[in-house]
């Protein structure tokens, strides 16, 4: 049924949802499904680049399988083509140790303790009494493209495909917060999920927020995403989601947020994750003595998503080239395409607007005579920042957000 090495029993967990869910054809049909045989191609840089698509995960179609435990998918370039919101059986899927792979929504509870006035077990049907919010909102990777790094940093080689869109559902986080009571002197909100290490000394995955952040009425807990629960692996049945900041603090299966009164020096917020404190969060190649800080918000980038980087089209003098744009922590104000390596730019079409923290569409034309030539797209955020041509260096491959290449030759 499966030939993955290594792919964990999701078996029992797809029986036990397809009871939960309204919808359960899909899963019954991925149950069935074969490993595709098809292997892809990332034009990383720096290594091997070919990757083999999955649809063994439940819940999910065709996927860049990028490691199988735990597991990280990667969503082809080809699937944001199709609208700017990625579908759930094609959004990518990062864990840091192996999740549960069978969670029973009636027994779950989500404890909010620490620096609180009530500490509280919440179920979900106590989350679903409170005031419904919803949001779209990108869910990037911090190290969302690090594969194209040069020279090639440490982790997950990703291509651009560590990121999606959705229209997230649940409730406020400052609506639960206000029924424990949060006390004075309280700082940060630290957040965790039901995945645990495999050793005791391994770091549990946890993650934090400064109070008025976590409280400012946009950070929410969602159950659902683009009108379904979330799949199992995307954080069934609940997940933090903080908009237009990296999708590290968006903690899945999250179970617990504890109230701090002091900083928190966890491996996970004052180890790892850094970026350099520096303009642009970059540095020399090699550099390693640098001032350091907690990756936070995103900057702005677009993708050509209509034409394959390394291509062969037919040479014509109207190409269309369309993809998604969003402006990391703000929205999209401009995009605008050059068919020539960035001598000359024209300003796109932008599709609806979704949301400041959404995927938007652009459209455009460009000339494309015979030979081989380099497209790029290029976004401007609300907050006025452009997106640079020069790439950044770090040695954790975070914060990529230079205009991007797809070369293709025009014959
Ligand atoms: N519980 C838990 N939540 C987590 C993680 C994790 O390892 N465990 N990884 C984080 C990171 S680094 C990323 S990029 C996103 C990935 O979200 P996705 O798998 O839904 O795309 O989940 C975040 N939330
Ligand atoms: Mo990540």
């Amino acid at each position: 049924m499966d030939d993955t090495p290594g792919l964990p029993r999701y078996t029992r967990v797809m029986i036990a949802r397809r009871r939960f869910l309204a919808n359960a054809a899909g899963f019954a049909a991925g149950l069935a499904a074969p490993t595709l045989a098809r292997d892809v191609d990332l034009r990383l840089p720096g290594g091997p680049a070919t990757r083999r698509l999955t649809d063994s995960f439940p819940g999910k179609r065709a996927m860049i399988l990028q490691r199988t435990t735990p597991p990280l998918l990667e969503t082809p370039i080809s699937a944001f083509d199709a609208g700017i919101f990625t579908p759930n059986d094609r959004f990518y899927v990062r864990w840091h140790w192996s999740p549960p792979t069978e969670i029973d929504p009636r027994a779950f509870r989500l404890t909010v303790d620490g620096h609180v006035a009530t500490p509280l077990a919440l179920s979900l049907a106590d989350i679903a009494a409170l005031p419904r919010f919803e949001i779209a909102a990108v869910n990037q990777c911090s190290g969302n493209s690090r594969g194209l790094f040069e020279p090639r940093v440490a982790g997950a080689q990703w291509a651009h495909g560590a990121m999606g869109n959705a229209l997230w559902a649940g409730v406020r986080l400052k609506d639960v917060l206000a029924r424990a009571g949060v006390k004075d002197g309280a700082v940060r909100l630290r957040f965790s999920g039901l995945d645990e290490p495999p050793l005791p000394e391994s770091p549990d995955f946890r993650k934090s927020l400064a109070l008025d952040h976590a409280l400012d009425g946009e950070v929410m807990l969602a159950t659902h995403m683009n009108g379904e629960p979330l799949p199992l692996l995307n954080g069934f049945p609940l997940r933090l989601v903080v908009p237009g900041w990296f999708s590290t603090y968006w903690v899945k299966m999250l179970d617990r947020i504890e109230v701090l009164a002091g900083p928190d020096d966890d491996y996970w917020m004052a180890k790892a994750y850094q970026v350099p404190a520096t303009p642009g969060g970059s540095i020399a190649p090699g550099t390693t003595d640098f001032p350091r800080q907690p990756i936070s918000n995103m900057v702005p980038r677009a993708f050509i998503t209509n034409v394959a980087d390394g291509s062969r089209r037919l040479a014509q003098s109207a190409l269309p080239v369309g993809g998604i744009a969003f402006g990391g922590d703000a929205g999209v104000a401009r995009v605008e395409v050059s068919g020539d390596g960035g001598a000359s730019w024209r300003d796109a079409m932008l599709g609806p607007d979704a949301g400041r923290y959404s995927f938007r569409r652009f459209d455009s034309v460009i000339a494309a005579p015979r030979g081989a030539a380099r497209l790029m797209a290029r976004c401007t955020s609300t907050a006025g920042i452009v997106q640079p041509l020069t790439g950044i260096w770090n040695p954790g491959g975070y914060l990529r957000g230079q205009v991007e290449t797809i070369a293709v030759d025009f014959t």
